[in-house]
């Protein structure tokens, strides 16, 4: 890799560090010469497959992974009125094989429900194939026109988990939406993100969605990142596709559905709400590297301390850990910051002073330094970690706390959303919401907000004051 010059911004320069971070801590490489698309690096991609490997595992308990094709002939992609309205300006169209004109006109997936559909009027027959609980992983397409980011904004989305789910009442989906909701955020917390989950104000919802509920964070700089939603799709989509079951009594009913995305937003919200002005800080599940080691050679005793070093990452490879040996022919001083950009939970530094004193140097990624007795090192390494995941968690709720307002007065809302969340009591009418907009310079994000961390019992609409209104939050979005 090139030498890597300069250093990265502060944190607090958000923007700046997001952008810097990306290429020093090896995750994208954005020069690719297209617009919206970028390179994931080796390194980036070892994130990535460890933070799908968690959403595989709770997907997988119930569900059964798949895979639909990229492209989507026009007739079918054109059927279901609400859907097309809200994809069609960011569709890409292939239009030609070679130099002959296709007669048929083809998407690139900018989301799979007109691909799966189809298959799914073929495949249920009768209420013995309900429910379908079907998901997959893949690239899809957005002609997106707001300012692209990588992992945030993307024209070409690489990571695209999309669930789609086929039940024989409206109930029945209702309750998925629940089940799909406690995932993500089973997800988020296993990454130890703090998320708000909320319900899209109306006019806000999936295309061709009864409801949809929503996850999201709030990002470093104060604003909000949406990253996975969850859609009722009710029977919108069932009667469009023609997807019906014979129920017990013989009757032909349309299903009902439901369907719910994660893409690699979640790499940006997990970058960016652990990562300080050293770097990267990765939750120990999907860390690359878990523990890397460091010799402080003295030549006199080179070969004693390399040896040492080789038991140590013997000893904790075997006990499951990913260990790396940094035996690289540089300063230690950058071996540190190498490793502290990249995020590695838990640095062992052994040199000839810790050899006689039968000791390992230990430095958590979080802070903290320490020397830890060389025989009991796998428990010692261990109890590290917990200190350091918990150390993630408590900063990461902090953040959030930190981020979140009770507003009840108009004239505070400005300043409020300018620095996080701001949570209102809204009458639900879309007059009110506009208003709130338009002073907040803001969006309404969602009511029907599912968290503990503020009081949400009905008060006054902080715009024409009607009693008995629901909290909401509104926030600035990525
Ligand atoms: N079929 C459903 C699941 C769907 O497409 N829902 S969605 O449009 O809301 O997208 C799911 C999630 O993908 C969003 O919640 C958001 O986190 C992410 N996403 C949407 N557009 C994106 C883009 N252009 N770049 C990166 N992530 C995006
Ligand atoms: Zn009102």
């Amino acid at each position: 890799m090139e030498e890597q010059e300069g250093t990265l911004p502060q944190k607090a320069d958000f923007s700046g560090w997001y952008n810097d971070i990306l290429w020093r801590a090896e995750i994208m490489d954005v020069r690719y010469p297209v617009k919206g698309l970028y390179v994931w690096f080796p390194f980036g991609f070892g994130i990535r497959k460890r933070v799908y490997a968690i959403l595989r595992e709770l997907l997988d308990r119930d569900h059964e992974e798949a895979l639909f094709p990229l492209l989507i002939p026009e007739h079918e992609f054109m059927k279901e009125a609400e859907h097309i309205k809200g994809f069609e300006d960011e569709v890409y169209w292939v239009t030609h094989g070679g130099t002959t004109p296709l007669d048929v006109k083809l998407a690139l997936r900018p989301t799979s429900e007109t691909a799966i559909y189809p298959m799914y009027a073929l495949w249920v027959r009768s209420h013995a194939d309900l429910p379908i609980k079907v998901y997959q992983v893949v690239n899809t397409f957005r002609y997106e026109t707001k300012h692209t980011r990588p992992l945030i904004r993307l024209r070409e989305i690489t990571s695209f988990k999309e669930a789609h789910t086929v039940h024989a009442t409206w109930d029945e989906a209702e309750s998925q939406v629940e089940t799909a909701i406690e995932r993500y955020r089973e997800f988020y917390s296993r990454l130890n993100i703090p998320v708000l989950i909320s319900k899209r104000p109306d006019w806000d919802k999936f295309p061709g969605a009864d409801y949809t509920i929503a996850v999201d964070t709030i990002m470093p700089d104060g604003r909000t990142l949406q990253i996975g939603t969850v859609h009722h799709l009710g029977d919108h989509f069932s009667k469009t596709f023609d997807i019906q079951y014979e129920d017990t009594k013989g009757q032909q009913q349309y299903c009902y559905q439901t369907c719910y995305g994660i893409s690699e937003r979640s790499i940006a919200a997990l970058i960016s709400m652990h990562g300080d002005d050293k770097g990267l800080m990765l939750p120990p599940e999907v860390a690359p590297v878990q523990v890397v080691i460091v010799p402080v050679i003295m030549k006199k005793r080179e070969e004693e301390i390399l040896q040492a070093a080789k038991t140590l990452e013997e000893e904790l490879t075997r006990a499951g850990y990913r260990v790396k040996t940094d035996n690289r022919d540089i300063r230690p001083g950058a071996k540190y910051y190498y490793w502290e950009m990249r995020g590695v939970p838990v640095r062992l530094e052994i040199g000839p002073r810790d050899l006689d004193n039968d000791v390992v140097m230990s430095v958590t990624r979080s802070g903290g330094k320490e020397p830890l007795p060389r025989a009991e090192i796998v428990a010692e390494v261990s109890r590290k970690m917990t200190e350091y995941v918990s150390a993630l968690h408590e900063r990461a709720n902090t953040h959030i706390k930190e981020h979140l307002f009770i507003v009840k007065e108009q004239e505070a809302l400005k300043e409020r959303v300018s620095k996080g969340v701001a949570a209102v009591h809204w009458c639900g009418n879309r007059e009110c919401a506009d208003r709130i907009e338009e002073i907040s310079g803001a969006g309404v994000l969602g009511t029907e907000v599912r968290t503990d961390l503020i009081d949400s019992s009905d008060g006054d609409c902080i715009i024409c004051g009607k009693p008995g209104s629901v909290v909401t939050l509104v926030g600035i979005s990525y």
